[in-house]
């Protein structure tokens, strides 16, 4: 027989009378079960992590965590052997917050090793000097549960804007980014920003190896030869609220310009899929 047309057990409670359950514990956030609203119009199940590598931010950190969502599942902040309060000030606003020691040099090392340390499905890079709204992170997710693999921040996309290039930053970045897409085949409107969001699988298809301010570049190039989907993402980039660069145009861009060259004789993977919106890689 089957079990709908089971005669109702005597012992069990009428379906109108409410059952007696034992209570449950209510399931942790990393649970990739519970919908979690991030938006007036989205639920998500994968767990969001924000990474933050950081050097010397003390002062900037109230203002970064500040914006960030309440609904993340984690932070993860990568301290580049900080000389004041970095460390002390990020466990003072967010106890729960997980903190790394890079072992190794610069931005680049500083990711990756953020990056190794996350538990969530998805992981959103973050600066720490005040630069970026963390309100912006539903727009990335967004378009990674979306579809994308790869949700890109874009300062020059329509909608985007930065209050902290210098002139000689933006005409390197403009360069660097036709060259990437001349050699690449991408359609980037942006190539050095370190606002960007993906699945924390991809990084299987990217395997990340470099230092310095490099990084996003190397992601950059190595999402398109994998044949991930990527998805610009407006975005605005405010000036640093406190402190200075760490990044020297010149030196910096020599050293995207040598990740650039050293990864062209690559190819992709895979056959690209289908066109996502615009910005994408194809
Ligand atoms: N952990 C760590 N963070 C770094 C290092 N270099 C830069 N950062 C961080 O990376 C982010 C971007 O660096 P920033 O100096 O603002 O460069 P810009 O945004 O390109 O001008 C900031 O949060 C810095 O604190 C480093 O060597 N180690
Ligand atoms: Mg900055």
């Amino acid at each position: 027989m089957s079990s709908f047309l089971r005669p109702a057990d005597a012992t069990e409670p009428h379906p109108t009378e409410p059952r007696v359950t034992e209570p449950q514990p209510t399931p942790p956030p990393s649970d990739r079960r519970v919908y979690r609203p991030v938006s007036s119009h989205l639920a998500i199940a994968p767990p969001v992590s924000v990474v933050i590598p950081a050097m010397n931010e003390a002062a900037n950190l109230p203002y970064v965590f500040k914006t960030l969502p309440d609904w993340i599942h984690e932070v993860v902040l990568v301290d580049g052997n900080s000389t004041d309060d970095t460390v002390r000030t990020a466990r003072a606003l967010r106890p729960d917050v997980t903190v790394v020691q890079q072992r190794g040099q610069g931005k680049g090392d500083a990711l990756i090793t953020g990056f190794a340390v996350c538990t969530g499905d998805i992981i959103v890079m973050v600066d720490a000097d005040g630069s970026a709204d963390g309100n912006e992170i539903v727009s990335y997710v967004s378009a990674l549960v979306a579809g994308a693999d790869f949700a890109k921040g874009s300062r020059f996309a329509n909608g985007g804007g930065t209050d902290d290039m210098t002139p000689v930053r933006k005409l390197g970045n403009r360069v660097l980014t036709a060259l990437v897409n001349a050699k690449f085949g991408a359609r980037y409107t942006d190539l050095c920003y370190g606002y960007n969001a993906f699945w924390r699988r991809c990084l299987d298809e990217i395997a990340l190896d470099c230092a310095g301010f490099e990084v996003e570049t190397l992601m950059n190039i190595r999402v398109v030869k994998a044949g991930l989907r990527v998805q610009e993402i407006p975005s605005h980039e405010y000036l640093r609220i406190h402190g200075v660069s760490n990044l020297r145009a010149v030196r910096d861009g020599i050293r995207v310009l040598k990740v650039i060259l050293r990864e062209r004789g690559g190819r992709r993977k895979r056959t690209p899929r289908p066109a996502l919106i615009t910005g994408e890689a194809l």
